[in-house]
């Protein structure tokens, strides 16, 4: 596989250099970004003649639902109602005023918004014009931001004015200072919509074919178990398929009223089946600003949402909700639930509970998703983490020494398929390592398959903590404690939470002559951060000690630490 890649610079150092444009790949009308792993020529062609691979653009589909669903009402958010002619209109004047600033296909675009409607005008304004939108979660803080910012070569970057009391303008002003390659960093206005940010909508463009369906139409961000997050490139053709297939598979249509609760720009609440699935069905989306039952469930009630998909920890939350009988809660039909393990226990209420068909979501941004289907049994529903969207979802569990594994046994999953990437973006050496060299990605769960292919999560082998559905990387923040003046050592590990399955729990060794006393988990949360980081990343439980507890090899054993 790595022959086939075309490098940015690569200075053989720890990380690896960002790329610096696009080339011109196997089709002259196809440009093929530097450090992106393509899919080998049988594969793709395979992809097309079996009809996964339509040669559509996201815009494509966008448009075609604009005109097909144009009186429907698209996006509700708080009290403003807009239909999908409207949010069409939007799109191209908005995507008039981001071209106007140089903004064109193959640029990337760090967005970092909320959930909110403009989301929406910015993310296919941008596919419109072939540009690759770089997926931040609103949690993410300056560093983060700074390194999508720096690492994709970005021109601007997109965020709100300020969220949740943090000012994303003033985070603005520090990346356009410190980032080179960024030209614009553009601020929306929540307090005065005339302003900036308003300005850009002006003369519309036309819809027209701007990129190539084979071109990256985004990069996704990676749970991470590196010391900073991998960036996941997926093409129109190979997205577009997942979205068809999970509009079918959770049984939206133009009547649906789905709730988008979880963060916006997560690939689950893109895709799976998302507000991609619901534009392509023409379906309603209301805006939650979060899943919270004070929040979602009034909104449930008042616009008669009819899905929404949940992290456990929110699931949990709306079963055992104090105001759920305040609330009509009758039209909701089905919910999703994924991005962490489901316990069966909570499984077992959601239809009983909530009046609702569960269908367990087990995917990741890389590519494979597995859902329960909707006419599945309830023992099934409660107990596995579903099935392959593909036929061609090539799925394997094997041992440690790569030998697969009979039905029923516990193993690593590897997947390889036509919606799942074939390495991230500029990073061989991590390619070398989660891929295998026919293409494989090793995913790091530890899953068992049954007789039809059911896939049930038994556990994980990737260094990797998961927070109720956020994903931490454990040796970034180690990273970052060690830059602590008074930590010698620091070991990062996940342990078991009634709520978030798992929560983050740091271990650190001080240095000789620091005074334990000097150090409190407050002044180690306060340190981590003004480093500017995602809250969720932020350890909930720090312990002193004197040393890390080691395997017989002498390695630190972070299976003890998880278990003290
Ligand atoms: C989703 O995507 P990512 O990229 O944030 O995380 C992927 C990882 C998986 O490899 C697995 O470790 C874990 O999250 N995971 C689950 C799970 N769903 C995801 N572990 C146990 N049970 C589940 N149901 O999290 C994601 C992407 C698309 C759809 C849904 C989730």
């Amino acid at each position: 596989m790595v022959e086939q890649m075309q490098w940015g610079v690569y200075d053989g150092g720890e990380e690896p250099m960002p790329a610096r444009g696009c080339v011109v790949g196997p089709h002259p009308e196809h440009v093929l970004l530097e450090g992106v792993v393509p899919f080998p020529a049988e594969f793709a062609e395979r992809y097309r003649e079996r009809g996964y691979w339509k040669g559509e653009t996201i815009a494509d589909m966008f448009f075609g639902s604009v005109r097909s669903f144009a009186d429907n009402v698209a996006v509700v958010d708080g009290e403003e109602e807009i239909t999908y002619a409207k949010l069409g209109e939007r799109v191209l004047r908005l995507a008039g005023g981001l071209s106007r600033l140089g903004i064109g296909r193959g640029d990337r675009v760090v967005v970092h918004l909320p959930n909110v409607a403009v989301y929406f005008d910015v993310v296919f304004a941008l596919f419109e014009l072939g540009a690759i939108p770089v997926f931040a979660l609103q949690a993410h803080r300056r560093t983060e931001i700074e390194y999508f910012c720096s690492f994709a070569q970005a021109k601007a970057y997109i965020t709100i004015d300020s969220c949740e009391g943090f000012d994303h303008a003033a985070l603005a002003r520090e990346i356009a200072a410190c980032v080179p390659s960024v030209e614009h960093a553009l601020v929306v206005d929540t307090q005065d919509d005339c302003r900036e940010f308003g300005k850009l909508y002006g003369e519309p463009l036309s819809h027209q074919e701007r990129c190539n369906p084979a071109d990256v139409a985004f990069l996704q961000l990676s749970g991470g178990t590196t010391g900073k997050p991998k960036l996941i490139p997926r093409t129109h053709d190979d997205y577009l398929y997942t979205i068809r297939e999970s509009a079918r598979i959770c049984g939206l249509s133009s009547e649906s009223v789905h709730l988008i609760a979880l963060p916006i720009a997560h690939n689950y609440t893109m895709s799976s089946p998302g507000i991609l699935g619901c534009v392509y069905a023409g379906a309603k989306m209301v805006l939650a600003p979060s899943g919270s039952p004070d929040v979602a469930f009034p909104l449930i009630s008042k616009h008669h949402v009819t899905s929404s998909s949940l992290v456990p920890p929110v699931a949990l939350l709306w079963l055992n909700s104090s105001v759920r009988d305040e609330w009509d809660l009758s039209s909701l039909q089905v919910l999703q639930v994924g991005g962490a393990k489901l316990s069966q226990e909570a499984a077992r209420r959601v239809k009983p509970e909530l009046g609702c068909t569960l269908q367990q979501v087990f995917g990741m941004a890389e590519g494979l998703v597995n859902y329960t289907r909707l006419s599945d049994s309830e023992s099934l529903v409660v107990s596995s983490q579903g099935l392959r969207i593909s036929p061609d979802d090539e799925v394997r569990v094997v041992d440690d020494d790569g030998v697969d594994l009979p039905a029923g046994v516990p193993g690593n999953l590897l997947t390889r398929g036509p919606y799942t990437i074939r390495g991230y973006y500029c990073a061989p050496e991590v390619n070398e390592r989660d891929f295998t060299l026919d293409g494989f990605y090793c995913t790091g769960d530890i899953v068992s398959r049954d007789e039809r292919g059911y896939l049930t999560v038994t556990g994980r082998k990737k260094d990797q903590i998961n927070r109720g559905g956020e994903k931490v990387s454990p040796e970034e923040i180690e990273n970052l404690l060690l830059s602590h003046e008074a930590i010698h050592d620091a070991s990062v590990v996940g342990v078991r939470d009634q709520v978030l399955g798992e929560k983050v729990k740091a271990f650190v060794v001080l240095r000789e002559d620091v005074d334990p006393g000097s150090v409190s988990p407050f002044k180690l949360k306060k340190f981590l951060r003004q480093k500017g980081i995602a809250g969720f990343k932020i350890p909930d439980e720090f312990e002193i000690v004197d040393e890390f507890p080691e395997t017989f090899v002498g390695k630190t054993s972070k299976r003890a630490q998880r278990e003290s």
